[in-house]
């Protein structure tokens, strides 16, 4: 298992709409999502996509039911992890929910976001099979924000010019201050 480096804001790649997987999910791409699985894990995070590893492809982790405590080891945080490949939103509700949304991409930083309560998403699973969940809470809240990752949009752009701004200025001063600690495990 490798941990991988996680691309901070405003990097590039975040921005880039990303590739669909063709010919299935295979060994390697198996790999990939063991090893984003593992560094989401040690993040403390409950949901990574492919481009904040530097990969533009429509791959993405997660696994929602995060055990409390800061000490706990990749192993012992392993709950409930879920793997979407090619996902797509085949039904929203009209009803919206917020929650306050963090990313590891954008370290430090939380704000509040308004979506869909509910998603329907068709998707290719671990094994290349395909799929079909409907999702509420905070399941639809993660894919979704997830999903944008895809697509190039960060949480951040569901913000107000002026709220994002202000976030973004924050973690250029945050990223700043933590410098030491963060180039070890991200790409600043
Ligand atoms: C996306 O985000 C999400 O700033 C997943 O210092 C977040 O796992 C979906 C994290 C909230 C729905 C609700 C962020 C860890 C993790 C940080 C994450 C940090 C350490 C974020
Ligand atoms: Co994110």
């Amino acid at each position: 298992m490798t941990i991988l480096q996680i691309y901070v804001a405003p990097h590039p790649v975040l921005k880039k709409k990303a590739e669909p997987v063709t010919g299935g999910v295979t060994a390697g791409l198996r790999k990939l999502m063991d090893d984003m699985l593992e560094t989401m894990y040690t993040s403390d995070g409950i949901g990574l996509a492919a481009p904040q590893v530097g990969v533009s492809k429509r791959i993405l982790v997660l696994d929602i039911h995060q055990p409390k405590g800061d000490t706990l080891t990749p192993a012992e945080r392993r709950t409930k992890p879920q793997f979407f490949v090619n996902p797509e939103i085949v039904q929203s509700s009209q009803d919206l929910r917020i929650y306050n949304e963090g990313c590891l991409s954008v370290p430090g930083q939380y704000a509040d976001v308004a979506r869909p309560d509910k998603v329907r998403v068709k998707y290719l699973d671990y094994y290349s099979k395909e799929q079909e969940v409907e999702a509420d809470g905070l399941l639809a809240t993660c894919l979704q924000h997830e999903m944008d990752h895809l697509d190039g949009i960060l949480f951040v752009d569901h913000l107000s010019t002026l709220k994002r701004d202000i976030l973004m200025r924050k973690l250029k001063k945050f990223t700043k201050e933590n410098e030491e600690d963060l180039e070890k495990t991200h790409v600043l």
